[in-house]
Parts: structure tokens; sequence; C-alpha cells
């Protein structure tokens, strides 16, 4: 099982809401070198979950790509993924880590005071939004903007992956917030050009990065 990369750049969510195509994204991820691929899946019942999760982990575990999976504890621990990701109304962070000691665990946060206290209690990263404003999570309030992100980042010691509204255009402003990682859906997956917006952002981050 992989640990998490200490720069984690890229952060790409296969979402099921935009596309049913788990093998030919992950493939496409992992020959543009993301460095971690989440498998999100809201409407999907738990046996399909598990089963595009399998196929998910058989391409990444013969990469460098790490494999986390959202919400749910079966899926991730059926699949051997590398982590699971957790919002607030999820499992609790708690009992998910009693099941998984050794898996990356992830949970989402809004506030700093969240960040703290999830910090404190274990978490290996936090995903920390939605910063801008996003047509894919609607139960969301309102976005949290730039301000509040850098907050948290000066404030935790643990990796910030930003989330929400994320694209080409408006990712070196978060980049400079000290983020360790974008998280992106939409502005991948509904791109005209999947594969394409994935180089166009990696270029960015390394470009950033080369500064
Ligand atoms: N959590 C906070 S915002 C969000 C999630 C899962 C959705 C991000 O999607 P997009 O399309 O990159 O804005
Ligand atoms: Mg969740």
């Amino acid at each position: 099982m992989k640990t998490l990369p200490k720069k984690m750049g890229l952060y790409f969510i296969i979402d099921g809401m935009y596309t049913r195509e788990f093998e030919k994204y992950t493939r496409m991820a992992i020959l543009n070198d993301v460095s971690v691929i989440q498998y999100r899946d809201k409407d999907a019942s738990q046996q399909t979950m598990k089963n595009n999760a399998l196929i998910i982990q058989k391409l990444t575990s013969q990469s460098p790509t790490c494999f986390i999976v959202n919400d749910i504890p079966e899926v991730a621990l059926s699949s051997h993924a590398d982590g699971i990701h957790v919002g607030q109304r999820d499992e609790n962070y708690l009992k998910v880590r009693k099941r998984m000691p050794n898996k990356i665990i992830g949970v989402s946060t809004m506030t700093l005071e969240e960040s703290i206290e999830s910090e404190k209690l274990g978490a290996d990263y936090l995903g920390v939004g939605p910063i801008f404003v996003t047509q894919t999570k609607t139960d969301t309030p309102p976005p949290i903007g730039l301000n509040n992100l850098k907050e948290i980042v000066d404030n935790t010691t643990i990796p910030i992956v930003a989330i929400g509204g994320i694209n080409s255009q408006n990712l070196e402003s978060l980049l400079q917030t000290g983020v360790h990682g974008v998280a992106i859906i939409s502005a991948i997956l509904t791109a005209p050009d999947p594969e394409n917006e994935i180089k166009k952002i990696q270029n960015i981050i390394k470009e950033f990065n080369e500064k």
C-alpha cells in the first residue's frame, strides 16, 4: 500500500456523475503522472462501486499513482485501495481509522476549527472547500474563498488539498496559498479534450514549482 505523495499536485477525482469510463480515465491519469486518483460515485450501489474500485486499483497498483475511495469504507477495504476520503457527515473519522489503521484517510473540512480538529484526530490530509462556486456538489454552503483557505494552510501542518470550482484559469491563485494539492472534477471531465486539460494543469503546477 502506498503512502501519500510528498507533493500531491493534481488530485483527480473520477466522478461517476460525469463518466462511467473509469478504466479510460484511470489510464489517462497514470500516463500523465497524476499523483492521486479518487473514485467518487454518489448514486452507485456499493456493489457497483466495489467493481469499479477494483478496476481502478488494479491499474494504479502497477503505477506510482495513489488510489483513494470516496465515502465508503467497505469499498476501500474490498478493493485494497490506498486510502479513503470521508466528509464531516460520513462515517465518523475515528470509527474509520479503527477499521483501517494503515490506510491513508482524508477528511473534508470547511472551517479552521474543523481543520484543526481533524488534524488533531489524526487525519492524513484535509480536503478543504468548496473554494469557488461548483456545479458538482450542490449540498454545500457558499464557497470559502482563497483567504480562508490560506488561513487553514497557515494554521495546520498536514497536507491540504483544495477543492471546488478549480480550473486551469484559477489554479495558480490556489497554488500561491501553499496547498499540497488541488482536487479537480468537472474542469477535466467536462473539458472538450480531458487529456489535454490534464496536461495543461500538470504544466501549470510544474511551472509554479520551478519558479
Ligand atoms: N467537495 C467540495 S466541492 C466538491 C466536493 C466533492 C466538488 C468539486 O467539483 P468540481 O467540479 O471540481 O468543482
Ligand atoms: Mg463524502
